[in-house]
Order: structure tokens, then sequence, then C-alpha cells
């Protein structure tokens, strides 16, 4: 009897790790290996819903028998504001529901696909308890195509989305029957299971999102003359910046992280670069400067009541010992400053707004704040950041951008440029990519 009863907990054992196998394989069956996880291996777990669970998991949706969904697509097209945008941000609805009522737990994520094996997450949440998930991501201008992948039932619902003309992007998912639950290794008990969570130890935290989403950087360019036209070489203080946002399990952001380097002053004049966060109530921040040999030489940490003002890169003209925009000159690396805000209070994506917020330049010789345009506007709604003839003082572009060089023009640099933004940037908004040799300020 002994040796029989030995044989089968063996051949149990082996079919179980079969069925692991076969699952870690197959997405659609992931809710089945989260069942074959052995329980109590996180001693700190609590039992979410109705359900007894084993200690370490909590509460998500599964399957009973094949499960059926409609999903109603209600996106909203159209075209939004042209402002000299090189990025696009685009709002999200996403409702999952079955007959009996709205179904929460459930991951919804969209992914920036480059290609076949590598894809980037640019927003992640998990459904609330009305079954919704709100929120926005910002993608290049280039990318044209997203990927919405919705877990339920232990299902991976996974849809492609062309963005080329879509505003909003509203859906729902109606399952044709009804929803049990099921358990997810889930060891800070924020609903999200452990492998699907960037901060696996951190309530506060479960996703992390980079902008731009290959981790690079963007180039933000500011003409300093405002009000007065710019000569449009968009060299007078240039950085690279690249931010991050950590995300709570319902896809607000807790945490903000930027990082600016500075890289050309083509200007006689002197600048501070600062940035605000115009509707975050409440936050500590910790600013960190750095020399061009990569040694700190400032660090302060403050908590605030609103985020508007902060002085990120101090006076331009101790930032950077070269003004990178002459013909004989080589690129030299200026001073680089790293920021991290923790807000008070979680904040909607849609409350925040999109990078790269709200930085901008203060002209200490002219007294003149300088922003992007789109967010400031004179009492008869006219934009105060585009001049008469339409022009912006900023820009953002993605990647390594290069700026004209003195006395040239991005007109002359960028030959496409003129096509994209007369086009309201339908065309060529991959003008950026093609600079003419000789007009432009070499960066490698
Ligand atoms: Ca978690
Ligand atoms: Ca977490």
């Amino acid at each position: 009897m002994k040796t029989q009863a030995k044989l089968i907990v063996i051949m149990a054992f082996i079919a179980l790790s079969l069925i692991k196998c076969e699952t870690a394989l197959d997405p659609n069956y992931k809710w089945l290996m989260s069942l074959t996880q052995p329980p109590g291996e996180n001693e700190n777990a609590q039992v979410v819903g109705e359900a007894a669970v084993d200690p370490g998991s909590s509460t998500v949706v599964a399957p009973v028998g094949e499960q059926e969904f409609e999903l109603q697509v209600s996106d909203i097209t159209g075209t939004t504001d042209f402002i000299f945008d090189t990025t696009k941000t685009i709002t999200i609805q996403i409702t999952v529901v079955d007959p009996i009522a709205p179904v929460s737990g459930c991951m919804v994520r969209f992914l920036d696909v480059v290609d076949p094996v590598t894809s980037r997450v640019i927003f992640k949440a998990v459904t609330d308890g009305s079954g919704n998930v709100k929120g926005s991501f910002t993608v290049n201008s280039t990318t044209n195509q997203v990927r919405l992948v919705v877990d339920v039932f232990g299902e991976t619902i996974i849809r492609d989305i062309n963005i080329g003309s879509v505003k909003q992007i509203n859906r729902t998912l109606t399952f044709l029957s009804q929803t049990t639950p099921v358990t997810i290794i889930d060891s800070d008990n924020d609903g999200v299971a452990d492998e699907e969570d960037f901060y696996p130890n951190d309530p506060s935290r479960a996703t992390k999102i980079n902008y731009p989403s290959d981790g690079g950087y963007y180039t933000i360019a500011f003409e300093d003359l405002f009000p007065k036209q710019g000569d449009a070489d968009f060299n007078d203080y240039v950085v690279r910046a690249k931010f991050e946002e950590d995300l709570n399990t319902e896809g607000k952001v807790v945490r903000i992280r930027g990082n600016f380097l500075h890289i050309a002053k083509g200007a006689g004049y002197n600048h501070t670069f600062h940035l605000n966060l115009p509707n975050v109530t409440g936050a500590t921040y910790t600013l960190k400067r750095y020399k061009p040999d990569g040694s700190l030489e400032f660090e302060t940490t403050k908590t605030v009541e609103s985020f508007m003002g902060v002085e990120v890169m101090p006076n331009s003209s101790t930032t950077l010992s070269s003004s990178n925009s002459n013909t004989n000159q080589t690129l030299v690396l200026g001073k680089k400053g790293e920021i991290e805000i923790v807000l008070a209070n979680p904040i909607s994506k849609l409350d925040l707004g999109p990078v790269p917020y709200d930085p901008y330049l203060y002209v200490i010789n002219t007294k003149k704040e300088i922003h992007f345009a789109g967010k400031y506007f004179k009492e008869d709604g006219t934009d105060i950041y585009i001049d008469p003839t339409g022009f912006p003082w900023a820009l953002m572009i993605p990647g390594d951008w290069q700026w004209p060089y003195e006395r040239g023009n991005i007109h002359e640099a960028y030959l496409d440029f003129r096509a994209w933004y007369t086009s309201e940037g339908n065309e060529h908004n991959d003008w950026y990519n093609f600079p003419v040799t000789g007009k432009v300020f070499p960066i490698n």
C-alpha cells in the first residue's frame, strides 16, 4: 500500500509539473498555473474577495467552462489641435462586465509593439469595482499601432489597434457567462500578481512607464528671444530629457522621475530651467545635480504643497562649458539634473497630463518665462507661446536630435519640417530623422 501511495504522489507531481510547463507557454492558461503554485510562500498575504484563498494570494476571476465574450468598440476618432507635437497622447476607457456585475481585478495593458519579440508597456492598470480602467498613454507620433491585452478569466484577449486617427480608445468587454474567483500570487496584496508587478513588495506601486518607451530620451530645444520672434535655430537652450512614471494598481501616477542633461547653449542670454506639474496637490521631491564627470554637485529634498516653478537646472552660464553650436566645436556634455517626485496623492493620468508636463525656461536677462505652446492663453484665447507667424518657442523631439548650427535655422536644416507643420503633423512626422548634413551640430 505504501509503495502504491508513493507512486500516486509521484504520478500526481509529474502531472502537475506537466501542467505548469504547458501553462508557462500558453498565456490562456495562466490562471491554471496560478492554481498550481504552492500555498504559503508569502506570509503577508490577505484574503481579498469572497473566496477562501491560500496565504500569499488574492482573488481574481477565473473561467467557468468555456468563456465567450463580445467586444464593443466605441473608439473616438478625429484630430487633436496641432501644437508642434512629436508625440501623441490617447485617452483610454476599458470596461469589463459579465451578465451579473462589473468584473474587477482584470489586468489591462497597452503595449508599444516594436517587433514580434519586443514590446513595451505604455499603460497598465487593473479594473476597479465598476469594471473600469481609465487613463492615457503617450507614444511618438510615428507610432501607428498599439496592442491592447486584457487578462480575464485566465484568458488573454489581444487586440492590435490602429491609432492613426484615434483620440480615445473606448471598449467594453462583455462576458456572456458569470465569473468566479481564483487565486494569484501577490506578495504585496495590491491586486497585481507578482509576475506582473514591477514593484512586487510595494503595494503603492505596480508599474513603471518609460518616456520615451524605449528608455532613451527626448531632446527639448528652446528659442530664448520671447516675446520677440526667434531666429529658429532651436539651439539657444537644449536639454536631453527622459521621464518615468510609477503607476499604482489603478493606473494612477504615484511617482515621477525626470532626468535633464544640458547639451547646448547657442545664446548670449543666461537661463534657468524649471518644471511645473500644475494639478499636483502636494509632493516630496529629491533633486540631484551632477557635474559632467558624474560626480554629485548638489542635492536637496523638499516637501511642497504644489509643484510649481521648481528650478531643476541653475544659471546656464554654469552648466555647460561649450555652446555646442559652432562649426569648429565637438560635442561637450553639460551638467545633469535628476528629480524624483513622490506625490502626496495618486493622480489620474488624465489630470496630470502627458510628458514633458510643463517644463519652462526662465531667461535671466529678459525676466521672461518660455513655455511650450498649448498651455497658456491670453484673454482673447490666443496662445501666449505661439508667435504671430504661428511658431512656438519650444520643441520636444524624440531621441538624439541634432539642432541647427548658430546662424542656421530649422527650415534649412530639416527640409521636411515645413511640410510637417503646414500639414499639421499629417505629413513627414519623422522629419527630425533627416537633417541636412553640414547644417546641424554633430552629436556623435
Ligand atoms: Ca502585487
Ligand atoms: Ca506592487
